[in-house]
């Protein structure tokens, strides 16, 4: 009797270890990840580029408004338009709008991807004076973390990932006010669109597991660190982010080092909505600025754009993405 339970015993931890093994594997094996494309991410940074300078209250912001609405929808996400007339630090009311894609709305676990659309009205740090009052064409500085993301929506809408995924065009970004304005200047003249939904979510109550921001994120052979609001929010996700590149491949754009404090939409998000995100972020500690050098100039072109660096950042966040549970 006795030795038929201890062979008993011993089948049935045999079986569970083996089960344990089964489904690790399987786990592993059901983990497909799409194959992010750079030359798509490309097109769709190029289309926004397209409609000119996209500043608020203008018809080319309208325009592409209406577009990237419409794109998202395409590919399958349930869209929110977010309208609001938000004002700016000058008294500008500024017709804005947030677009909100999302897939597997309604699953619990949720992770955010946000960028903002807009694009800065004066080329303020431009060498020439004589551009600085001109708007900037923002192919950096707005459509390329937009274009990784309509990459990212289109694939995710022919495969789901396992996790709710929400994806945020943020408006009104970009209208902080320029150098040259001698009143009242507060940082909260930033990231207007991103204040408005931080307060007014698109779903009341919204949350999420964690959040990233993609800003500049096209730039050739562009430098990404641990910007620092975002190592004290969200240490663990920028680890994550950061390692995975790193196994990606990508470790050259990647740098596993402190970067600046940066004021930008995922302040808001961690502050207001209390989701902890991060921003990825072109930084150039030999740049002046500390961004890259067409950084609000009228520099900011397809010309600085690179495919390269799109694939590593698109790839790794599909990684990111797809491994969550
Ligand atoms: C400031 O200039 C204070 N923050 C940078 C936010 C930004 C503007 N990102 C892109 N354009
Ligand atoms: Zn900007």
């Amino acid at each position: 009797m006795r030795k038929i339970l201890i062979f008993l015993l011993t089948v049935l931890q045999l079986s569970a270890c083996n089960n344990t093994t089964r489904s690790t594997q399987k786990e592993e094996k059901t983990v497909t990840i799409p194959e992010f494309s750079q030359d798509s991410a490309y097109k769709y940074t190029q289309k926004q580029v397209d409609f000119g300078p996209r500043v608020p209250n203008t018809a080319a912001h309208d325009a592409c408004a209406a577009y990237l609405s419409a794109e998202l929808k395409r590919l399958g996400a349930e869209v929110i338009e977010q309208k609001a007339d938000l004002t700016a630090f000058d008294g500008t009311v500024l017709k804005s709008m947030n677009i909100i894609g999302s897939f597997n709305p309604k699953a619990e676990t949720r992770i955010l991807l946000f960028s903002h659309w807009d694009s800065r009205p004066w080329a303020d740090h431009d060498p020439k004076p004589a551009n600085r009052k001109k708007p900037v064409m923002a192919a950096n500085d707005g459509a390329s973390g937009v274009g990784v993301l309509l990459e990212m929506a289109r694939l995710m809408g022919k495969n789901l990932p396992t996790v709710g995924v929400d994806i945020i065009f943020f408006d009104t970004e970009d209208y902080g006010a320029p150098e040259s304005f001698s009143g009242q200047n507060t940082e909260d003249s930033w990231c207007l669109g991103t204040q408005y939904w931080a307060k007014n979510p698109h779903v009341a109550g919204y949350t999420a597991r964690f959040g990233i921001l993609l800003d500049m994120v096209g730039g050739k052979q562009a430098t990404f660190y641990r910007e620092q609001a975002s190592d004290n929010y969200a240490g663990s996700v920028v680890s994550n982010v950061w390692s995975q590149a790193k196994g990606l491949g990508f470790g050259q754009y990647f740098i596993d080092q402190k970067g600046g404090a940066i004021t930008d939409d995922h302040i808001y998000v961690n502050q207001l909505r209390g989701i902890p995100s991060i921003d990825i972020i072109q930084y150039d500690p030999n740049s002046r600025s500390g961004f890259g050098f067409y950084w609000h100039t009228t520099q900011d072109v397809m010309a600085n754009v690179d495919k390269n660096t799109l694939k590593a950042v698109g790839t790794t966040l599909m990684h990111v993405v797809y491994n969550e549970k």
